[in-house]
């Protein structure tokens, strides 16, 4: 390696490993290392990528055509011509996220990823000016081998809100917003003296959480218990316990509310169910 003028990081062949290319100008040829998972490399030394010389300054990877593979864009001086390489792919699988910031900023600069899966541990950090004179693409992007699912994913936002995810589907693109709330409550029909609970379910733990009938605080007792938690349940219910239920959710992280989808609630008599549409009150 002589005149090096950038370089960048990526999983060109998706087996869950970060591997390594650097540009080099002076029309010497650019480099690629594959990682072999061990703390090694191996340079490779066949193909375009490492043969076309040129004097090459940035380098940026993405995947232009969203097959999951990366590939690489880079730039050469003196009015040579830039190089486009499409990766021709493989069998790995591989996943990956664009992200949205809400309170944090809308590109998530700064936002961390923590990948598990296959075994291998994994970290992205959404970041800006990735070499010089060049930027990868925003969103991360991970390499996953033979592994068929993901573990978890950890995105830890600038804002200081934690989102943990599981039962993320592989080889594909995920758009994830900055966001409190996991589900929302559902739409529920109940008949007048029985029961019904409504849930919402969060990214994390330790927020405060407020339910509302039609705009208003609920509070606990009577009938009502679970109004400051991630489960309301409403028993022995009468007709006027039919409405719109929401809950807001207040983050541990500055400013950071969130208010979940409307559910509605409906009482309808069982009896009047079975005889006018025959059918069995759930
Ligand atoms: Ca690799
Ligand atoms: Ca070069
Ligand atoms: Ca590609």
């Amino acid at each position: 390696m002589a005149r090096s003028s950038s370089s960048a990081w990526v999983d060109y062949d998706n087996d869950g490993w970060l591997d390594l290319f650097v540009a080099n100008a002076v029309v010497e040829d650019n480099d690629l290392y594959h990682n072999n998972g061990d703390g090694t490399f191996t340079a490779i030394t066949s193909g375009a990528v490492v043969s076309d010389g040129g004097h090459s300054v940035g380098v940026a990877f993405a995947d232009y055509n969203n097959d999951g593979y990366m590939d690489l864009a880079i730039s050469n001086d003196f009015a040579s011509a830039n190089f486009l390489y499409l990766n021709n792919g493989g069998s790995n699988n591989w996943v990956q996220f664009s992200l949205g910031g809400v309170v944090s900023n809308y590109a998530a600069l700064g936002a961390k990823l923590r990948l598990y899966a296959g075994g291998i541990a994994q970290l992205r950090e959404i970041t800006g000016q990735t070499g010089h004179g060049a930027q990868n693409e925003l969103r991360a992007h991970f390499g996953i081998g033979s592994a068929t699912s993901i573990d978890s994913l950890v995105i830890e936002w600038p804002s200081c809100l934690k989102m943990y995810l599981s039962d993320v589907a592989i080889n594909q693109v995920h758009e994830i917003k900055e966001a409190l709330i996991a589900s929302d409550p559902e739409d529920t029909t109940v008949c007048p003296t029985q029961d019904f609970s409504l849930s919402v379910e969060t990214y994390d733990t330790g927020y405060n959480y407020q339910w509302k009938k039609d705009g208003v605080n609920l509070v606990n007792g009577g009938n009502i218990s679970g109004a400051n938690s991630a489960t309301l349940t409403v028993t022995n219910v009468q007709p006027s316990d039919a409405g719109d239920y929401t809950c807001l959710i207040t983050g541990s992280c500055a400013g950071l509310t969130e208010e979940s989808d409307t559910a509605f609630v409906s009482v309808e008599s069982c009896l009047g169910r079975l005889h006018i549409g025959n059918r069995k009150c759930s």
